[in-house]
């Protein structure tokens, strides 16, 4: 098991003691022992094998023990029995925020609570409100949480919808009936989350299409069965659908299963003013409308084709929302998107020295691989020390090491030295500003205090934004996907700040991040404010979330010169030094 699974398994111990009101001493031991597992700067596999664990301070002799059969076979039976021996439904409890085990066990001791029903139950009674330790805060604090939870319940991330998608589009592809198949749907529009897939498949034999579709591994039922359209629902509550139609049919079924329906509402709107009716069944004069369900006069070989018979430019799915692309196509005067082979670098990615897996050699070697001529490295500030943040001295000396590789010649890709500096709460910066000015960038985030007021937040953040040395803002706001909300900020102020002290924001590409929200990219870009698109990684493979981020960024309707790492080494190095 990875260090990150092993300090994941102690909180849960420390947080199911808490739960059964054990000795609050031996509870603290769990967390204290979790954290320090965190920030341990050896590697833990070393220090394991050659029998030094114990010796690492906070870290007693019962909890070597059980880290070292963590480590050696990835299970625990003193864990296996207290997830036994703790309801289950006081598990679920645990998702909703604000809830810790003291507070679950006073929920179960003194309400009997055991569920999230009997939760909801007992805060619409305002039964909890009354609790000593709780109030009405708490309580409305509470009942939204269970009330987000239902909604991330219902959703997936594009990311990992994407992944699942995949293997079902390649399962279909070789079906031999199988004449086309494309998937469709928010997943195709590259909406930051989905809520089913859906499929679409081209063919003249859907009997045994629909009848592989219907037998995939993983389903935990099948929900309809049909020749034209089967859904399903897997064990893990994604759901998916599928539609089987004839070819001729095909790019009208796409581009209609592909919405968004406020998008198809508008093409329909335009095909009318044309005398047309657009359907997903096809093209066709509109007295014709009801004849029959046959490809009408009109075939499209392409989307391309349906766009140019409504007199459209074509309109990518990214943009397909409903916000006014239909009127810009008209014009013909659609932007031409960014692209993923437009980005030449990055800026937000972190090392071993902080809470990344692989080293810097490591993250230089697959920036230099993938053919990026900069990457930058931007570790934890010391306030983060939950994520091992750097304090003054180990950053002096990753900025030395950076010099020292880049003057090595190993790797072509350049590598900028750059620190990812706390936000503090009353917006200064987590660095002195001679540190600040040691670098070649900063990018500044909150990671605390997330839950200050809209005023508050939003006064922090432009003070921050007014810094000298502060090159861009990272992950404005502050939410995860499917998990947290934003923090309350009042963003139009915020870009408007960053244009007027020519700061970037970060589209970070992580995910479950995505923001700055592409919502709010097409007016900010328009008003001049320019996009750096980030990995945030902290791992290598995390470059990948580069395709999550372009695909936030063309829904925003960013072009490359919008976005800064689009630029050449030149570029950058002219940008960062002020005069670019
Ligand atoms: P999702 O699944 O909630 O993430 O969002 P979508 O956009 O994938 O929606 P979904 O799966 O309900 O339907 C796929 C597309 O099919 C949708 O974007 C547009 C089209 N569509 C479905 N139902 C309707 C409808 O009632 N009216 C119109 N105009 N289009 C529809
Ligand atoms: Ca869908
Ligand atoms: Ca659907
Ligand atoms: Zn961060």
């Amino acid at each position: 098991m990875e260090k990150k699974d092993i300090v994941g398994v102690l909180e849960q111990i420390g947080t199911m003691m808490e739960i059964k009101g054990e000795n609050p001493f031996k509870v603290r031991a769990y967390f204290s022992g979790a954290r320090t597992l965190q920030t341990l700067e050896e590697d833990l596999a070393q220090v394991i094998e050659e029998g030094r664990l114990s010796a690492v301070p906070g870290i007693g002799k019962a909890l070597t023990e059980k880290i070292q059969t963590l480590y050696a076979t990835g299970e625990l039976e003193f864990y296996d029995k207290l997830v036994a021996s703790v309801p289950s439904g006081l598990l679920d409890l645990l998702e909703i925020p604000g809830l810790g085990g003291k507070k679950i066990k006073v929920l179960h001791e003194q309400l009997g609570i055991d569920s999230i029903e009997s939760l909801t139950e007992a805060c619409n009674e305002g039964r909890v409100a009354e609790l000593k330790g709780f109030g009405e805060k708490t309580q409305e604090k509470i009942l939204s949480g269970i009330k987000n939870r239902e909604a991330y319940a219902a959703r997936h991330l594009w990311w990992k919808a994407r992944e699942v998608a995949d293997r079902i589009l390649s399962g279909l592809q070789d079906l031999p009936q199988v004449e086309r198949v494309e998937a469709a749907g928010s997943l195709r529009r590259g909406m930051e989350t989905v809520g089913d897939l859906d499929f679409l498949v081209a063919s003249s034999e859907p009997g045994p299409v629909m009848d592989w579709f219907t037998s995939m591994d993983g389903i935990a039922e099948v929900t309809a069965h049909g020749d034209t359209k089967s859904s399903v629902r897997f064990d893990d509550g994604m759901q998916a659908d599928l539609r089987v139609v004839p070819g001729e049919q095909f790019f009208f079924a796409l581009h209609h299963f592909t919405g968004s329906k406020d998008h198809n509402v508008r093409m329909r709107q335009k095909a009318l003013s044309l005398g047309l009716s657009l359907s997903e069944w096809g093209l066709r004069p509109e007295e014709e409308k009801d004849s029959s369900r046959k490809a009408g006069p009109i075939a499209a070989h392409s989307e391309e084709d349906i766009f140019e018979a409504l007199g459209l430019q074509y309109v990518p799915p990214a943009l397909r929302e409903g916000l006014g692309e239909v009127e810009v196509a008209e014009k013909n005067e659609l932007p031409e998107l960014l692209e993923l082979s437009d980005l030449k670098g990055c800026f937000h990615n972190h090392t071993t020295a902080s809470d990344g897996r692989n080293t810097l050699g490591e993250m230089a070697g697959e920036a230099d691989a993938r053919g990026w001529e900069y990457l930058g490295i931007a570790d934890h500030s010391k306030s983060s020390f939950q994520a091992n943040g750097l304090d003054e001295d180990r950053l002096a000396k990753q900025v030395t090491a950076i010099r020292e590789l880049n003057e090595s010649g190993r790797f072509r890709c350049h590598v900028f030295a750059g620190s990812e500096v706390d936000v503090l709460s009353g917006g200064k910066l987590d660095f002195e500003d001679s540190v600040l000015e040691s670098l070649d960038y900063v990018v500044a985030s909150v990671h605390a205090g997330l839950t200050q007021d809209e005023e508050t937040m939003t006064a922090r953040i432009i003070k921050a934004l007014e810094h000298p040395s502060v090159t861009m803002f990272g992950h404005l706001s502050t939410r995860l996907l499917l998990r947290r909300e934003p923090s309350r900020m009042n963003i139009p102020k915020i870009i408007d700040a960053a244009i007027a002290n020519g700061k970037i924001l970060e589209l970070n590409a992580n995910p479950m991040r995505l923001d700055l929200d592409w919502r709010h990219w097409r007016r900010a870009a328009e008003k001049g404010l320019l996009c750096c698109i980030n990995p945030d990684a902290h791992a290598t493979h995390h470059f990948d979330y580069q395709l999550a981020g372009v695909h936030a960024a063309r829904k925003g309707w960013l072009t490359a010169d919008e976005v800064l790492n689009t630029r050449t080494l030149n570029e950058i190095k002219e940008y960062l030094a002020g005069t670019g």
